[in-house]
């Protein structure tokens, strides 16, 4: 297999190299391994010299795995948008070509996951190793990142976008690396959260968990309970008009995902944060208080009736209708901060949901709460603020997703100053919430137990791209980080000088961020 490949791929780069004039060029020597890398990939080793990107360059794939070619569609359009070059991918321009880009697929058993990578940069040729389309796709965000902004005008007759030469062996450390949005408390447009996702992929994250209801607002079409949306989409905090997905618009998120190797988690709340279920259908409410609609930003106070059989019916349509458009694997239930449901119904609660969730072929997320109900070792719990109920449930062969508050909580301010933001877990500086080690966060919490790490963005103080971002970033960056790399690659000293050179790429997407002064950001 191996043999074949390499046949392949000398193959590709004769036609490519063999057809044009060879004249050397006089790289200025480069250094891969101190390229601005975020996450920082496992083995950086440079060699020195250099791949000169220009027009002449070409994009290959393996032909026999289409999902291959799409990410080799993907480069080249993103090459594009940085430089103007226009590369051809699986075919050559009239007149020869120039160099390669190889995105090849290979069994080679140094990938160690489906998301592993080998990135192997010579003169004349770029050759990206990957077991799956997934991995390739991770390797061309490295590859991605390592072009210049600016093409170097004076090494030939045309412009050469300078990549330093060498290898890269990378692999995650973690399958879990996620963000989570919150669309109920205020609404985010589709273009909204495809273009987080843009930059969520850039640092290789795997995961986009979308917090589709609460108290202040119901965010997804459910075709056998049309009010959900039409009278709970229409509320959120501070009194403003919501919004809500259709089904078709939801497919439309999950596929922009998909094309970016990203999981979406949908997630309904319960039985607590359901004022706007509960509110277009009060049969389900269980606080026995009368309804109004809510647009403050107090939690507790609401709960769905643990009781009631028609609670049940209604969920199993909710559950069915979001897990037939949903192809990952997980369903979240929520479970968070039900203070108005007695402790045994919602022991039962959770208990009946599972059920639900496993009959559409879903595995159960849920929050650290969960674990006070019998989950099932299949279920997964995500530790925002109770260790205790972390380690319970990974007692129980359940594993953890790392969320804690007091680090990767996105909508906390960055100081008293802030003025996006809450502060009930902590004010997070940038350098906080990179400063600690998942792996020993939690005392007594097996390593084996953890699936990964997530940053939730609650949206209490936050309606639109512009303040999203100005919470999320940076520190959204430093959580890619922590995800991906190994423990000896984590270091704020050597991470910070990387974060600072990220400046150009926040500035060509248009993102907002907050420009702490821990970091020395690099002027334009
Ligand atoms: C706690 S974290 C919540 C959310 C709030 C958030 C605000 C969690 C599982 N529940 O309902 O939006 O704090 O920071």
């Amino acid at each position: 297999m191996i043999k074949k490949t390499l046949l392949l791929f000398t193959a590709v780069l004769c036609m490519a190299a063999c057809q044009t004039e060879k004249k050397e060029i006089n790289f200025p020597k480069t250094d891969l391994a101190s390229a601005p890398l975020i996450p920082k990939p496992v083995k950086t080793i440079a060699t020195h010299t250099a791949f000169g990107l220009d027009s002449s360059t070409v994009i290959y794939t393996t032909t026999t795995d289409p999902q291959f070619e799409k990410v080799g569609k993907f480069l080249s359009e993103k090459i594009k948008g940085k430089t103007g070059l226009d590369l051809m991918v699986n075919a050559s321009p009239d007149g020869g070509t120039g160099r390669l880009i190889y995105i090849n697929q290979s069994d080679s058993t140094a990938l160690e996951t489906p998301e592993s990578y080998q990135l192997y940069i010579k003169k004349d040729s770029i050759l990206l190793n990957a077991k799956t389309a997934a991995g390739a796709f991770r390797g061309i965000q490295t590859l991605r990142q390592l072009i210049p902004e600016k093409s170097n005008d004076t090494l030939t007759d045309h412009p050469l976008w300078v990549i330093p030469s060498g290898k890269i062996m990378d692999s995650p450390k973690y399958g879990h690396r996620g963000a989570m949005l919150d669309v109920a408390r205020h609404f985010f447009t589709l273009d909204e959260v495809k273009k987080y996702m843009d930059a969520l992929a850039y640092y290789k994250f795997n995961i986009l968990h979308l917090h589709l209801s609460d108290d202040q607002g119901w965010r997804i079409e459910i075709k056998s309970w049309p009010k959900l949306t039409e009278v709970g989409g229409a509320t959120e905090v501070g009194g403003g008009e919501g919004g809500f997905y259709t089904q078709e618009e939801y497919k439309e998120l999950v596929q922009y995902a998909a094309d970016r190797h990203i999981t979406i988690i949908p997630e309904i709340d319960m039985p607590g944060h359901t004022n706007a279920a509960s509110f277009s259908y009060p049969f389900l409410n269980g606080n026995g208080k009368k309804l109004e609609a809510y647009t403050g930003t107090h939690v507790g106070f609401s709960t769905f009736d643990a009781q009631k059989d028609t609670v049940y019916a209604f969920l199993d349509d909710v559950i069915g209708e979001i897990a037939a458009i949903t192809p990952g694997p997980y369903f979240h239930i929520g479970g968070d901060e039900s203070h108005s449901t007695k402790k045994s119904d919602y022991i039962h609660f959770v208990e009946k949901v599972e059920k639900i969730v496993q009959k559409h072929g879903k595995t159960m997320i849920g929050w650290n709460e969960i674990a006070q109900a019998k989950i099932a070792p299949t279920s997964i719990a995500q530790l925002w603020n109770e260790p205790h109920n972390a380690i319970r449930a990974a007692e129980n062969g359940s594993k953890i997703i790392l969320s804690p508050a007091v680090k990767v909580y996105l909508d906390m301010q960055y100081d008293s100053l802030t003025k996006l933001g809450l502060h009930w877990a902590a004010y997070i500086p940038v350098d906080e919430s990179y400063n600690w080690n998942p792996e020993t966060y939690v005392e007594g919490l097996p390593k084996e137990s953890i699936l990964g790490v997530e940053a939730p963005l609650w949206s209490e103080t936050i309606s639109n791209s512009a303040e999203l971002e100005y919470l999320a970033f940076p520190r959204i960056i430093g959580v890619a980080e922590l995800g991906w790399s190994s423990s000896e690659n984590l270091n704020w000293d050597d991470y910070k000088v990387r974060l600072a050179q990220q400046v150009p790429y926040l500035k060509e997407m248009n993102i907002n961020f907050y420009p702490t002064k821990l970091v020395d950001w690099e002027k334009e």
